[in-house]
């Protein structure tokens, strides 16, 4: 008793002194002014270390080009996917195997090194997400980009072959046959000859493509790919249908007016004469029986891509247009395919049409008139479901996993509104910080949405961040759905663009590697051509051109010099020899301008024009070991003709005792690699693959050893010290890569519930 009060006292004592301060929660909510709530939102967000993420977010990189990649709820970024835009880290753009990727997405001769990503998709299957592919657009020079969803890297860019620009893609039909891509502002379809603005209603044309995916191999097939040609109405997003409106397909428009702006002659702005009518159009099309029509060669050939023109679409039945409110910007079918919903943006309302509402009037035949190219237009009155008044500005809209619930984005009023799309009534709503754009919630515009979390995709920050200048972050929050009252809950500033569309999936849907079948090119996902295996290392000459086939270990890059001759054209192929898992290592040459990440398995190739003589450090640039700073080597560019004077390397001095020392290291560092062994082998490790694969790799390098004992006994029995201490030195290098795994592999069965065997 006397002790217990004792310590009490004791302990008041302490926290009045502010000694134990920062140990109590109170304290620290005290200390930072939190409240309840924000504890509440920061338990919902935390994830522990060692902990992972439920869902994982792509979100368009906007202007970067680029993908971001990050999780939810704790809003960590685990990856930026280089697209459209060189990455150096990944090497994407500074190594030949990227570029070529690059290379796809050039357009008339020209590399553009740059995108407006917008709209990205996860593949499907059945209209559940089902983690294999993820596609995105560029908005500014018209291009999709497949992205391998096995190792998060960019698989193939096609340009599309008939528009200018392009905004409503990517989205993907319900086993993924198609993506769709809308054109945005109207042009010439076939861009070889100049039309003036005059000619604009005659000779300019919007339209919708079909890109053809080729799921087993992975890519687009372009040659099975089509598109629909359509008026100059600046196409906007679209959607797919799926269960019922399987088939068909939605894209918005908005300019409909056809107005062409020319403040230069006195004319009102595109922004006037573009939001003067108080509808636009829906483009409703029958894509399934448009695939058909183009398979029974109903298409013309423009810029040697199918196009089924518009004549074609309306005498086969397969375009209609509804019109839609003023300036319409998102189309969401609903998780059943029954409903879709059009947000306009100059008005308040969201308008929900009828798939079976649309299908009756054109089974009816019912249309209310045509439009200039002939088009049959559906009264909004015989297609609409409902319309609902949300606030100003709606945008986007996205499912929850409780039936009938949607969010839709209201851009002016700078909030998320709840409603109940089935009965038309709004249901909550929240505000954001600040003019949200888009908005997603998890798998939100799958069959089967998970629900749990919204994130609002925010074109303002303004006061959330600590200012860094006149260019602020975009903001996305994290917003809690699962209750009936939304609850923001986390502000992540993104500083790489303005991202517009992001998907959220489950990540145990998604399945990565881990590492590659060695060798591999993984920008074709075959083998690379300049792999080769450990010990069959070798430098090619012919001619003017010298092609090196090397591989990499820790710490250890073979060949450790190259020498050419200036003017020879380089090419340095690179194989990642690691099994074990995060055991990149990086490639660069001083001052060629080029850089490599390689992975474990993969080859990546570089090549440079060694067009000066001299000397060039090359290194790994991953720090990969503890000998990392020693994982080196030098390109020596010599003159033409250049005869070497000396032949022997500047030796250093060792002794009887530096050999003798070295081998006391050698025999410690093996005691300490024989408990390690002695206690990975008394475990189940073979349970753990991340563990066999470290466990590979150790015995890997300790196997290096074997050959260098008879070389260090041999020059010991010369009396050569300085070999006899290099060598066993070797040894010892070798062994401390072999502990280094060896201590991970331990530490990772202690941490992971390894089991003793007898
Ligand atoms: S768009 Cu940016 S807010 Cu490109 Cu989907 Cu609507
Ligand atoms: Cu490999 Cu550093």
């Amino acid at each position: 008793m006397q002790r217990w009060r004792l310590a009490t006292v004791a302990g008041a004592a302490l926290i009045a002194t502010g000694a134990f301060a920062s140990d109590s929660l109170q304290d620290v909510m005290k200390n930072r002014g939190l409240s309840q709530q924000d504890l509440l939102a920061a338990a919902k967000t935390y994830v522990p270390t060692g902990k992972r993420d439920e869902f994982v977010t792509f979100s368009s990189g906007g202007q970067s080009g680029q993908v971001i990649v990050y999780g939810v709820p704790s809003m960590r970024i685990l990856k930026y996917v280089a697209v459209f835009t060189p990455e150096p880290w990944q090497g994407y753009g500074y190594d030949e195997n990227s570029k070529a990727v690059l290379k796809q997405g050039r357009i008339d001769g020209k590399d553009i090194t740059w995108g407006d990503t917008h709209h990205p998709a996860i593949s499907e299957t059945n209209g559940e997400y089902d983690g294999q592919f993820l596609f995105i657009n560029d908005k500014a020079n018209p291009r999709i980009a497949v992205i391998d969803l096995r190792d998060f890297e960019t698989k193939q860019i096609v340009v599309n072959p008939i528009f200018k620009s392009e905004h409503g893609g990517t989205f993907v039909s319900p086993n993924t046959d198609y993506i769709i891509e809308a054109a945005q502002y109207a042009a010439p379809l076939e861009n070889k000859k100049f039309y003036p603005l005059e000619e604009f209603n005659e000779k300019y044309r919007g339209g919708v493509t079909y890109w053809k995916f080729d799921r087993k191999a992975g890519r687009i097939d372009e040659k099975k790919s089509f598109s629909l040609e359509l008026p100059p109405y600046s196409q906007d997003l679209s959607d797919f249908g799926k269960g019922p409106s399987d088939g068909w397909s939605f894209t918005n428009s908005f300019c409909s007016e056809r107005y062409v702006g020319g403040i230069e002659k006195g004319r009102p702005p595109y922004e006037a004469g573009c939001s003067a009518k108080d509808t636009d159009y829906l483009h409703v099309v029958n894509w399934k029986r448009a695939a058909e029509l183009v398979a029974a060669g109903k298409a013309k050939k423009i810029n040697g891509h199918d196009v089924i023109m518009m004549d074609t679409a309306i005498k086969e039945g397969i375009l209609f247009l509804i019109p839609e409110p003023k300036s319409p910007h998102g189309v969401d079918v609903t998780p059943d395919g029954k409903l879709l919903v059009v947000a306009g943006k100059l008005d308040t309302h969201v308008s929900v049409y009828s798939f079976e509402k649309i299908q009756a009037a054109i089974k009816a035949g019912k249309f209310e008139s045509k439009d200039p190219y002939g088009i049959p237009v559906i009264a909004m009155k015989d297609a609409l479901h409902t319309q609902v008044s949300l606030g100003l500005g709606p945008l986007h809209t996205q499912y929850d996993s409780k039936s009938c619930v949607a969010y839709t984005s209201l851009y002016v009023d700078s909030q998320v509104a709840k409603w109940n799309y089935c009965e038309g009534k709004v249901l909550d709503k929240i505000s954001v910080h600040y003019n949200i754009g888009h908005l997603m919630a998890m798998e939100g515009d799958s069959t089967k949405p998970g629900g749990k979390y919204l994130v609002a995709l925010n074109k303002l920050a303004i006061d959330r961040f600590v200012p860094v200048g006149p260019l602020h972050p975009q903001n996305h929050q994290l917003i809690d759905i699962s209750g009936d009252k939304m609850q923001l809950l986390y502000d992540m500033p993104l500083p790489l663009g303005e991202p517009h569309y992001a998907v959220s999936i489950a990540a145990n849907k998604l399945k990565p590697a881990v590492r590659y079948k060695v060798g591999t090119d993984s920008r074709t996902d075959e083998k690379h051509p300049g792999a080769v295996k450990a010990g069959e290392e070798k430098t090619v000459k012919k001619g003017n051109k010298v092609e090196v086939f090397g591989t990499l270990i820790r710490s250890h890059i073979t060949p450790e010099t190259i020498e050419v001759e200036v003017g020879d054209e380089v090419t340095i192929h690179l194989t990642n020899l690691e099994r074990a898992q995060d055991e990149t290592h990086g490639f660069t040459v001083s001052t060629y301008n080029t850089h490599a990440s390689i992975e474990p398995g993969k080859t990546v190739t570089v090549k440079f024009k060694a067009d000066k003589e001299g000397v060039y450090p090359y290194y790994c640039t991953e720090f990969c070991s503890a000998l990392h700073l020693e994982m080196q080597g030098y390109l020596l560019v010599k003159p033409k003709g250049w005869k070497p004077t000396k032949t022997n390397l500047a030796a250093g001095n060792y002794t009887e005792a530096d050999y003798k020392a070295t081998l006391k290291k050698v025999a410690d560092t093996q005691a300490v690699i024989d408990s390690v062994v002695a206690y990975i082998t008394s475990v189940n490790y073979k349970d753990f693959p991340e563990v066999v694969a470290m466990v590979d790799d150790a015995f890997d390098q300790l196997g290096k050893t074997k050959d260098l004992k008879p070389k260090h006994e041999a020059a010991a029995a010369k009396k050569d010290w300085e070999n006899a201490n290099l060598w066993a030195e070797q040894i010892w290098q070798y062994q401390v890569k072999t502990a280094d795994l060896g201590l991970r592999a331990k530490t990772f069965l202690e941490q992971n519930g390894a089991k003793k065997v007898k």
